[in-house]
């Protein structure tokens, strides 16, 4: 690559954050991968090479090149395109909503059509995810992954380093827990609320099997609620037993796509079932099998359900890991926090070990609730012990 183009690319990547950077150099590394598959495939009439979508055909020949050039490239041709109006169908390959994935394939509804399709590029994809297929000769294959909106990732369990997208472009993330059988664990859905805040989606504690609960259960359950609420979060009481509190979750998940995430056993798939009638049969199939113990579901998938409701439900998880959450950023998740940080002594405070914490006292005060600067230091303990020396900042 010229030295002039290359200068000038750098500069635009100066201008980027950190966040922007990471997308760019990740979409780069596909577009590499890409052309190394295309160079390998026919030719194929779909992709034009035209100036405005990112021409794997005229690149192919130049595969050789860095990461870098590859960012740069994407960078201009990026620039080029905003400057032309920004045109999203500017994107070649027929426009599919993935709904489930397996191992190499993953499940897309292309026009009202559920279809299989093939992942040409090695791509962690996520019920939710837009992605853009195209028919080859030997059926569907995914071309393009278009950025998520929102997100809501885990660390991978094998591999700690690698992000693991559960759900993409999801506007909720119901969090449901259960009020018994099994129960209610806040420490967990402080975990999920950052999670969620982090991916830009917003986080509904729904907490279920209200049928289970005597009225004594209910008022110690209140006051543990009214620690989220305090917090920002909005709360749903529930039963998929009773139907207690369903019309108002219809309402408050209409139009939207939620994930429903919790432990194994505290009744998403129950709940998905309650949502939408016509889903009957399923809840006979999930209790059938659920007979057998834990972790009835075993993978995502997205169900477009009665009233516009889109949920994807997600299989049963013991513990949650929190992806690129640094132990300096921590408070801003804890948004009770905010009023009492500019009283800290020290501006990077962690509220743990420093002397003059504004957080700290109002604890003392009882200002921020206990639980919630307990669960604070849990999860500041764990950022610390698993990340020391690659903490993202
Ligand atoms: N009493 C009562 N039981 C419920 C309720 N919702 C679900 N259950 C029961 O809880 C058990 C687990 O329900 P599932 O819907 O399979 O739970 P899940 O969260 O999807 O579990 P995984 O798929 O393993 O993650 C089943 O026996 C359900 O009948 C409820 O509102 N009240
Ligand atoms: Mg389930
Ligand atoms: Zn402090």
């Amino acid at each position: 690559m010229g030295n002039d183009f290359r200068r000038k690319t750098l500069d635009g990547l100066e201008g980027l954050d950190k966040n922007q950077k990471r997308m760019l150099f990740k979409r780069a590394s596909k577009a590499r991968r890409a052309a190394a598959y295309f160079k390998t495939s026919k030719k194929d009439e779909g992709w034009d090479g035209s100036d405005d979508a990112p021409s794997v055909e005229r690149n192919v020949r130049r595969r050789k090149d860095s990461i870098g050039d590859w960012a740069a490239r994407l960078l201009a041709q990026e620039g080029a395109r905003a400057e032309a109006g920004g045109d999203e169908t500017a994107v070649p390959g027929t426009p599919a909503l993935v709904v489930g994935v397996g191992p190499g394939t993953c499940r897309a509804v292309v026009e009202n059509e559920e279809v299989d399709a093939r992942l040409s590029v090695e791509e962690g994809l996520a019920p939710g995810d837009d992605i853009r297929l195209a028919d080859r000769g030997g059926g569907w294959e995914v071309v393009e992954v278009m950025p998520r909106r929102t997100r809501l990732s885990r660390p991978d369990p094998f591999l700690g380093h690698v992000e693991k997208v559960i759900a993409a472009n999801i506007d909720v993330v119901a969090i449901v827990a259960s009020a018994a059988q099994p129960y209610f664990r806040p420490r967990l859905v402080d975990r999920f609320l950052i999670a969620a805040a982090y991916g830009g989606a917003t986080g509904l504690v729904c907490v279920n099997k209200a049928d289970l609960m005597t009225p004594v259960d209910r008022t110690v359950l209140d006051a543990q609620l009214q620690i989220f609420r305090n917090a920002g979060s909005p709360v749903a009481v529930v039963s998929a037993e009773s139907g207690e509190g369903l019309p108002e979750l219809r309402q408050f998940l209409s139009g939207k796509l939620a994930a429903f995430v919790g432990q194994s056993g505290v009744g998403k798939s129950s709940l998905v079932n309650a949502l939408d009638p016509s889903r009957k049969i399923r809840v006979g199939e999930v209790q059938e099998r659920s007979g057998k113990g834990k972790h009835t579901t075993t993978g995502s998938a997205l169900l477009q359900l009665q009233g516009g409701l889109r949920v994807i439900d997600t299989p049963g998880i013991r513990s949650f890991g929190l992806w690129e959450i640094s132990a300096r950023d921590l408070s801003s998740y804890f948004p009770e926090f905010a009023p009492h940080v500019p009283q800290c002594r020290f501006r990077d405070c962690t509220h743990d070990h420093e002397p003059r914490c504004g957080v700290r006292e109002a604890v003392e005060r009882g200002e921020i609730p206990q639980p919630r600067m307990f669960s604070y230091l849990r999860i500041l303990e764990s950022l610390r012990g698993k990340r020391e020396g690659k903490v993202e900042r």
